[in-house]
């Protein structure tokens, strides 16, 4: 069967400044959890040289040309902007992003830009990064420069990627720096990331820019085990503390009555200011990205809570596991297509059917040299995952869902995180000695899908 996608569907990757750069003078959080902590980063490897984009960026946007796209989200790297995240702007990182865009629209490849993509400058985290309202106004100021410098040539605009990530890794679950365990600091800085968003919002709303701002968000189906009423309270619960708590604030301007009410029945909530109320109505976006890697499935909890053990969304449920469910043993996430168009279709039903765009989608995997075969990856478990997460995709177009593009999570092997370069998520693969850069199976596959606007599949 063939599958054929709208006219000007957006077909391309992402990636982050922080990922892929390489280093810069101003110092991110990361950058200081790795000279004290290295054992945290898989096999000790950091993030100073990444994928060296500072350097090769011109011939990247050339492999980005030859696999077709025609959109390419990255991130500005507000450490690299202006590296003490409150004062001077650095005049060499205003070279190499207006390099950067200028050379994409060039080529044909419309640019697409997060301010936010974890990468917290140092020196803001010791002001206490997102708990502090400061760091909120230093955001606003950081967004404002930014669009004001490049705004005229940059018409899809990002305030955060996956703004829940920092809040789970760095104060619930302990893979972000600052590793704090505590669920009202984490209710907080959650809290501050919506007003820094609505901020930005209202700042790009003022400017009259031509073009149109959103967020990107992991929207993570929950998934109950069964019908039981238990199992569907568990499951909702998860939905209001890992989609909800950004989802509403950006498309419907307030957060879930029932969000709202639970927290505070456990006294979790973040301080609130009344005018606060007015800013979030203010954040609502005009695009929606989704990133989606994996589903959430829960259950209720089979043990009671202990009372002395921190408060923690698991409270509420159990992590269930499907018999039979189907993994990606590398990354130790469940594979489920079906769940892009469950998100496509709660989106029409529930919130207007908003402008969106899968903005990232991907599979990453271990030691991928063994599937080379004449010098290329032969990578056709990619192909396979992509086509299954497409037909799912194509499905919820064909029902009316506003879906306007899909963007891979990655161009080009790129350092991850607390894993660096143990899982591979490019089209293209990179050889980390020679930084030599050569196309996958999946890259050759999806340039082809791109061309046509469409695939074959049985
Ligand atoms: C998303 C992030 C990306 C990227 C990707 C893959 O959550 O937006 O930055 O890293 O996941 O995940 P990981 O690198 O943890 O395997």
């Amino acid at each position: 069967m063939k599958y054929a996608f709208p006219d000007n569907f957006w077909w391309g990757s992402a990636s982050s400044a922080l990922q892929t750069e390489g280093a810069r003078e101003g110092e991110t959080t990361w950058d200081y959890w790795f000279a004290r902590e290295p054992n945290r980063f898989h096999n000790g490897v950091g993030p100073q040289h990444t994928s060296t984009f500072y350097q090769n960026w011109k011939t990247d946007i050339q492999l980005l040309k030859q696999l077709n796209h025609n959109s390419f989200r990255t991130s500005i790297s507000w450490a690299r902007l202006i590296p003490d995240g409150i004062g001077e702007v650095n005049p060499e990182a205003v070279d190499f992003y207006n390099q950067v865009i200028d050379e994409l629209n060039e080529q044909g490849i419309t640019p697409f830009i997060t301010l936010f993509h974890f990468d917290m400058p140092m020196a803001m985290q010791e002001l206490g990064g997102w708990e502090n309202r400061d760091v909120v106004d230093a955001y606003a100021r950081y967004a404002q420069i930014c669009f004001e410098l490049f705004g005229d040539r940059v018409l899809h605009w990002f305030t955060f990627n996956e703004p829940i990530v920092p809040v789970e890794g760095g104060y619930l679950y302990d893979f972000h720096y600052p590793n704090v365990v505590d669920f009202r600091r984490a209710a907080t800085v959650a809290y501050h990331t919506v007003l820094a968003h609505a901020k930005a919002v209202q700042a790009y709303r003022a400017g009259h820019y031509a073009g149109e701002i959103g967020i990107v968000l992991n929207l993570t189906p929950s998934y109950p085990r069964s019908q039981n009423p238990a199992d569907v309270k568990a499951a909702h619960i998860a939905d209001l503390m890992f989609n909800r708590s950004f989802l509403d604030p950006v498309l419907r301007g307030e957060y879930p009555a029932d969000l709202v009410a639970l927290l505070k029945s456990y006294d979790q909530l973040p301080t609130c200011k009344p005018e606060d109320g007015f800013l979030i109505a203010e954040g609502k976006i005009d695009l929606l990205g989704v990133n989606y890697y994996q589903p959430r499935r829960v259950k209720c909890r089979d043990s009671a809570v202990n009372p002395q053990a921190p408060f923690m969304p698991e409270w509420f449920f159990d992590n269930y596991e499907m018999p039979g469910r189907k993994m990606n043993p590398y990354r130790g996430w469940e594979i489920y297509a079906p769940g892009i168009y469950d998100i496509l279709v709660n989106l029409r039903d529930n919130y207007g059917n908003p402008r969106c765009f899968i903005s990232e989608n991907g599979m990453g995997v271990e030691n991928e040299q063994r599937f080379i075969e004449n010098g290329q990856i032969n990578d056709q478990y990619r192909i396979e995952f992509i086509s299954e997460h497409l037909t799912w995709l194509h499905k919820g177009i064909s029902e009316g869902c506003n879906c306007l593009g899909y963007h891979m999570w990655t161009f080009i092997d790129n350092w991850s995180w607390c894993n660096a370069y143990k899982n591979r998520y490019g089209f293209i693969q990179l050889d980390l000695k020679t930084q030599q850069r050569t196309i996958k199976k999946s890259g050759e596959w999806f340039a082809a899908t791109a061309l046509n606007n469409s695939f074959e599949k049985e």
